[in-house]
């Protein structure tokens, strides 16, 4: 017996997004701390939040929040520090889930991703429902919440899954979408920061109705080509398809140190260490970066930055190394510094482990490969370098380090 199902959109959109993603994890693993408010970030005054749980939120604290600020608003707060291993762990289980639900699912981060489940009514009923599906499956696979926007673009479903966190499901009908975005503040297009945000507010642009009733000549006139994107999203109109499996854009290790630095030598020491874990990284996922940047911070909260371009492709920790202290010859600034940071960027599957057999440091390559191995079987400290063990005073455990896939400020 058939069924008739009417195709109700002709685009159905996911934006899924796990609640307080690393603190949740922590709350569950850790029975003590639910219903309490919890801060994920280093044990010390120095470093950032990376995220903070619901009950510590009403306190006006979050993420890239400095830890000594937060702990000012919220000192009942309990300061947990982050294991990036089991967040990722988690991640990998969230994202078998929603593959479940349609083979066109596009991670965008670790708790995050849109999935494209278009003319899929006939197997998981409407779009409301299949909201409440993924939402359901999340939980049953990992205990844990997410939020879910369904719309017919990515730009629309994004903003209604941050609408109604935590545990929220909204849904924005596309042809009602443009309706539905209007009265919310300027803030939400995407693009928009605080500075351009002030200009659009100075010219009486308060909310996205607001922008959508100009003509998009005069936006275009003030803004340039962001003035067209403005004008398109604050119309619902957002042509990106969801991209299967589309890859990372870059790939990162940060830290911020538990005492400020200036001489190239600890520059570099730091550069090492997140090379090592880059490279381990990008190998564990099959990538090759084509370029590195490095970032550092001055103790004045400055971020400077400088990339290139590699001739190779490479997923090998010196190479990627050797880069990030040529890119340091170009910063003209005396330091000192608060955080060092390596990235790499312009990445590429590689689905042919042999070809990396032509990379041009394919010695250095197998070593770290070997080196990959040991760490799998027998844990972080089973392989140390030498130089490592003279221990950094910089690198002292409260100095907090973030692995990062496509940072959001580079
Ligand atoms: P988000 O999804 O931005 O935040 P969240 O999941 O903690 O909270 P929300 O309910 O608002 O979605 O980021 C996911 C995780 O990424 C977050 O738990 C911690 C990490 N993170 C950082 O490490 N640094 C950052 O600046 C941000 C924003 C997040
Ligand atoms: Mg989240």
């Amino acid at each position: 017996m058939s069924k008739f199902f009417p195709r109700s959109w002709p685009e159905i959109i996911l934006h899924a997004d796990m609640d307080a993603f690393y603190a949740s994890v922590e709350q569950r693993d850790n029975p003590e701390l639910r219903g309490r408010p919890v801060l994920i970030g280093p044990n010390s005054h120095r470093g950032v939040v990376l995220t903070a749980s619901y009950e510590a939120r009403p306190f006006g604290v979050g993420s890239a929040m400095p830890v000594a600020e937060a702990r000012r608003r919220c000192p009942q707060a309990v300061m947990v520090p982050p294991d990036f291993a089991r967040y990722q762990q988690v991640s990998k289980v969230v994202m078998e889930v929603l593959a479940n639900f349609s083979p066109c699912v596009e991670p965008l981060s670790l708790d995050e991703a849109f999935i494209d489940m278009s003319g899929a009514e006939h197997i998981f009923g409407s779009p409301r429902e299949m909201g409440l599906s993924v939402k359901r499956a999340v939980h049953a696979a990992t205990g844990l919440h997410i939020s879910v926007g369904v719309s017919g673009t990515k730009y629309v479903a994004k903003v209604a899954s941050a609408l109604n966190k935590p545990n929220g499901l909204t849904v924005a009908e596309p042809n009602l979408a443009q309706a539905w975005l209007a009265p919310l503040p300027v803030s939400r297009l995407w693009g928009v920061g605080r500075k351009t945000g002030l200009r659009l507010q100075r010219l009486g642009l308060n909310t996205i109705g607001d922008i959508a009733q100009l003509d998009e000549t005069e936006l275009v006139q003030q803004f340039g080509k962001m003035g067209a994107h403005l004008y398109q999203l604050a119309h619902a109109k957002d042509p990106r398809r969801v991209q299967k499996g589309r890859t990372a854009k870059s790939m990162g290790s940060d830290r911020t140190l538990s005492r400020d630095i200036s001489s190239r030598a600890d520059i570099c020491y730091h550069l090492r260490r997140a090379a090592d874990r880059v490279a381990r990284r990008l190998r564990n996922k099959m990538y090759v970066a084509h370029g590195v940047r490095v970032r550092l911070k001055t103790s004045d909260f400055k971020m400077l930055t400088r990339q290139c371009r590699l001739c190779e492709p490479t997923d090998v920790a010196k190479d990627i190394y050797d880069a990030g202290c040529h890119l340091l010859g170009s910063f003209q600034h005396p330091g000192p510094f608060r955080l060092v940071g390596l990235a790499v960027f312009d990445l590429h599957w590689q689905d042919r482990p042999a070809q990396l057999e032509l990379f041009v440091s394919s010695r250095e390559r197998s070593l770290e490969a070997t080196i990959d191995q040991l760490l799998d079987r027998f844990g972080k400290s089973a392989v140390t370098r030498a130089r490592d063990l003279a221990g950094k005073e910089t690198v002292h455990q409260d100095g907090v380090n973030l692995d990062f896939l496509d940072n959001p400020d580079t």
